[in-house]
């Protein structure tokens, strides 16, 4: 069995968590969480090696926070970034003045159209700072970055939640919402 670091690990559990459950055979509940000593034994079978231990230290440790536990440790999921359908119960919150959306110039006239769509996953992804921002837009090459008008869209009731490791969600930024005149490279 392959021992293979954390963050290996850890991407691993976003593409069964968020993506892809099927993939060593397991499925979610409705609201996204895998039974945890069901996902050690296939997560196992699948030639990586995992034990509760090394788990706990994931979830602890993992630089976004990116899975969590339920209060008995039995079961888990991913905080955000899910493609499959799966209620989070997430309480609608009001953000802060600007918020960014990180994502790559290639994108951009589509953007500038249709505004930012949620593609494959559930939700538009926002950050508060511009670091956290550029790392999630340069997974897609080139990166700039977007300021949101929030007040703008405060004054709409458009509606945005914040997931339990602090990542703002919403269904989509209408073009107009979006600062064309702040974008930051
Ligand atoms: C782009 C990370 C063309 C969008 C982050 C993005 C996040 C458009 C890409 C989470 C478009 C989708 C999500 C349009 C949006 N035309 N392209 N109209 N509207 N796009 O990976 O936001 O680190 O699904 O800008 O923290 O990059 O993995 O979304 O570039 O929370 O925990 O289409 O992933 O989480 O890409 O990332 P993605 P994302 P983790």
């Amino acid at each position: 069995m392959k021992k293979i670091d954390d963050i290996k690990l850890g991407k691993f559990l976003s593409l069964v968590l968020r993506h892809k459950p099927e993939t060593i055979g397991i499925t979610l509940d409705k609201n996204g969480w895998a039974d945890v000593n069901e996902l050690i034994e296939k997560v196992k079978l699948s030639e990586r090696y995992i034990d509760m231990e090394i788990l706990e230290r994931i979830v602890r440790e993992n630089n976004k926070k990116r899975y969590s536990f339920n209060e008995d440790k039995t079961k888990i999921r991913a905080s955000q970034g899910h493609s499959i359908e799966v209620e989070l119960n997430l309480k609608e919150m009001t953000p802060p003045k600007i918020l960014y959306h990180g994502t790559a110039i290639r994108f951009l006239k589509s953007i500038k159209e249709k505004g930012i769509l949620k593609m494959n996953r559930q939700y538009v992804h926002l950050s508060m700072d511009i670091e956290t921002a550029r790392n999630v837009g340069k997974r897609h090459g080139e990166v700039v970055i977007l300021p949101v008008d929030i007040d703008g869209l405060k004054k709409i009731r458009h509606k945005f939640y914040l997931s339990e490791n602090n990542v703002w969600l919403t269904y989509d930024i209408p073009s107009k919402y979006i600062l064309w005149n702040k974008i930051i490279y």
